[in-house]
């Protein structure tokens, strides 16, 4: 079946707030998760819902918080999700954050004290299409193995870049510092699919392609060997070390059965590309796009999510049977 951006929004919110989120949280967390699901990003989409609820449930996060964004200096912005969702904080300071950049040519955001349990993508992608380039950083719960280590210490630690181009959509990547996100091994799982090798081990430590072994006890790995290994460490720096927020190793759900979403933290940087050194910086763009088709790569990163959202606008946002029963269950129930 197929259902409009607007409707699948107001069915998740209403189970946000029947689960102890303010309306104001409800609708950010819920439009966040619809424009994931509208762009094919699966792994952050409606398939999250049990999870963020069970954390509300638990009483582990706090869907009232209401954000801190303090004003420490000229290009910086510092914000506490006070235990609430990571989202409001960036809604909050989004316009402090661009006036900055204006202003200053570069303004950067921290947040701590705040829950992120989705995609980078749609956090700086507006951005973009502002003018901006931006990037996130984000931190989250250890299931990441330090390269040549033996046990779980980094989060799947994403990292997003945006950049406006010369006309159209902006150039995006998302990216995740393990070899694949929890999300994805979670799909698997349910899906009976193998990993690739060199995703994950087990909990003793071997090599699996099994997701449900990775699940269990196990570990990921993080993609492309101590290169992405020290990405994951710079999310951790970056995120929960600047913000002065929870490394991912210091996330304890254990007083809170059910908790599933981190308590971590975040950085953006936003970035005026006019006050670089060219004059047209999208000119440069499209020169170095038009380059790297010619070398042959056809397809860049976003043009996937972007082609799905196409064919969502137009004929609406595709979910499968159990999918919309499980979306009504939790706004009706
Ligand atoms: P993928 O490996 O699926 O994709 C990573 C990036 O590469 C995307 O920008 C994607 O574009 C692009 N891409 C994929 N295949 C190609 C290709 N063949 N050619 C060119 N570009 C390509 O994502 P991950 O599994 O690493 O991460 C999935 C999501 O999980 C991310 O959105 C991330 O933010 C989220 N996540 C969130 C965490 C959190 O703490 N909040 C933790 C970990 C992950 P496209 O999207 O268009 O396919
Ligand atoms: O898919 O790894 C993941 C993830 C962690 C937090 C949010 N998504």
């Amino acid at each position: 079946m197929r259902i409009g951006f607007d409707a699948l929004v107001g069915l998740i919110a209403q189970a946000f707030q029947r689960h102890g989120c303010s309306a104001e949280v409800a609708r950010i967390i819920a439009r966040n998760m619809v424009t994931a699901e509208q762009d094919g990003a699966k792994s952050h989409g409606v398939f999250r819902i049990p999870a963020y609820l069970s954390s509300l449930d638990a009483g582990w996060v706090d869907g009232t918080a209401e954000p801190l964004v303090e004003d420490v200096a000229p290009g910086m912005l510092r914000g506490d999700g006070r235990n609430g969702f990571a989202l409001p904080v960036l809604e909050q300071a989004r316009p402090a954050l661009m006036a900055r950049a204006r202003s200053n040519g570069i303004a950067l955001l921290t947040v701590r004290n705040a829950h992120h349990f989705s995609a980078v993508w749609p956090d700086i992608e507006s951005f973009a299409r502002e003018g901006f380039i931006a990037m996130a950083m984000v931190n989250s719960m250890a299931s990441v193995v330090p390269h040549g280590g033996h046990r779980k210490l980094y989060g799947t630690n994403p990292l997003g870049f945006a950049a406006p181009r010369g006309g159209g959509d902006p150039l995006v990547f998302d990216q995740a510092s393990s070899a694949l996100s929890n999300g994805d091994v979670q799909i698997a799982a349910r899906e009976g699919q193998k990993l690739l090798p060199g995703s994950g081990v087990d909990r003793d430590g071997k090599p699996t392609t099994d997701p449900k072994a990775v699940l269990d006890g196990g570990a990921l790995l993080s993609f492309g060997g101590y290169k992405g290994s020290s990405i994951g460490m710079m999310m951790e720096i970056m995120a929960a070390g600047l913000a002065g927020g929870r490394f991912s190793y210091e996330v304890d759900f254990s007083g809170h059965p059910g908790a599933a979403t981190p308590n971590t933290a975040q950085t953006y940087i936003v970035i005026d590309p006019g006050r670089g050194a060219v004059t047209d910086f999208t000119l440069r763009m499209e020169a170095l796009i038009a380059e790297i088709h010619d070398a042959g790569q056809e397809r860049l990163p976003g043009d996937r999510r972007y082609a799905n959202r196409r064919e969502a606008m137009a004929s609406g946002i595709p979910l499968t049977e159990d999918e919309y029963a499980m979306v009504r269950r939790y706004a009706e129930d």
